[in-house]
């Protein structure tokens, strides 16, 4: 499976090719439409105000509503990009920003809200992804969810998957709610903005799907987590906590009945365990704020930025969706890897010699 995104924020659309889906699944344009809102800027005071209809339109790939094997290309096109004067923008560097690397490498800027760096680009992988959420769901019974494990300094006290869709934030504990509300309006009135964590899981994989040396699940599954805009870390099960384990503590003991426990993120040796598979990411705080900072001008003068305009406080905040669409794609890419190279599922006849 290949997924390549393209457009610019401020572009006329964005879109993206699906290629390598099996033939024969259910799909059609409102397929997507939940996880794109759930993604989507403009939903609560909590994020940037930027309202886009993010409505896709499938161009191909699908006949008679269902995949034809063939690359599934999907538009979206930008109705709220509010272009306007990027002169001044276009001459400056936002510090913590990707303008000045890409500056670098290309020598050649788009100033037009952030261009391909912009969060936006997001919005294609998370439609991509629905693809894969169905497929993983009909063909193996798998099912990827996320959640917000951190946002700045508080951390759930209290976890119920049924709080996690009931509140903008992806919030677990249901309680807290109104303590994240006054913490965000805090911030924005502050000018500031914060990093968070977010969970993913995948319940339903079976064991097996990996690759033992290169393309090891668990390496390809960092990789894609870590293309996320604005990810600056990634874990996999307890991840950096296993540093002050003990082997008799993070080894996950087997019985008869399964795993005693799930330290390794329900992957072994770049192999799926049939473990629910483990992933956390760290989300930077958004770059672009209120609050003055130093940077330089295109001739390398010193100058002061201060970046205006419908910015997220905090980008983790629509990320959860994000990462589960990075696991789908990577569980569906291997998925098929597997079957081409050991067969469907029920081929497969485990032996202890
Ligand atoms: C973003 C800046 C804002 C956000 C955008 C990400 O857009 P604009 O430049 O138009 O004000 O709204 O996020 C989205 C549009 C989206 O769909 O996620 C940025 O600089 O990354």
């Amino acid at each position: 499976l290949t997924v390549t995104t393209f457009g610019e924020s401020h572009g006329p659309a964005i879109g993206c090719v699906v290629d390598g889906c099996p033939p024969g699944l259910v799909l059609d344009a409102g397929d997507f439409a939940s996880d794109l809102a759930r993604r989507a800027t403009g939903k609560s005071r909590y994020t940037s105000q930027r309202r886009e209809a993010d409505e896709v339109e499938i161009l191909s790939g699908v006949y008679e509503g269902a995949t034809t094997g063939t690359p599934i290309a999907l538009l979206i096109r930008n109705t709220d990009a509010r272009s306007k004067d990027y002169s001044e923008i276009a001459r400056t560097f936002r510090p913590g920003h990707a303008d000045y690397t890409y500056w670098h490498k290309y020598g050649v800027r788009d100033p037009r809200g952030g261009g391909r760096s912009s969060a936006r680009e997001t919005t294609m992988r998370v439609a991509a992804a629905v693809i894969a959420k169905k497929w993983l769901a009909e063909h193996h019974g798998v099912r990827v969810r996320g959640h917000l494990s951190a946002l700045g300094e508080l951390t759930p006290r209290a976890f119920d998957w049924d709080a996690v869709e009931a509140n903008p934030f992806f919030w677990p504990d249901a309680g807290m709610v109104s303590e994240l509300e006054a913490y965000i309006t805090a911030l924005r009135k502050s000018g500031d903005s914060v990093g968070a964590r977010v969970d993913v899981v995948a319940e339903g994989v079976p064991p097996g799907w990996g690759e033992p040396v290169y393309g090891k699940l668990d390496a390809e599954l960092a990789s894609a987590l870590m293309s996320i805009n604005a990810v600056k870390g990634v874990e996999i099960g307890d991840g950096f906590a296993a540093v002050s384990q003990k082997g008799s503590e993070h080894r996950d003991e087997i019985t008869a009945d399964g795993f005693l426990s799930n330290h390794a993120g329900g992957i072994l040796g770049g192999i799926s365990s049939g473990q629910p598979v483990r992933a956390s990411i760290v989300l930077k705080p958004t770059s672009s704020i209120l609050i003055p900072g130093r940077s330089v001008d295109l001739d390398g003068q010193p100058t002061e930025v201060v970046t205006k305009g419908r910015h997220d406080p905090c980008v983790g905040i629509r990320a959860t969706p994000i990462a589960e669409a990075m696991m789908a794609l990577v569980l569906m890419d291997h998925a098929l890897r597997h079957r081409a190279q050991c067969g469907d599922v029920g081929d497969i006849r485990p032996r202890i010699a």
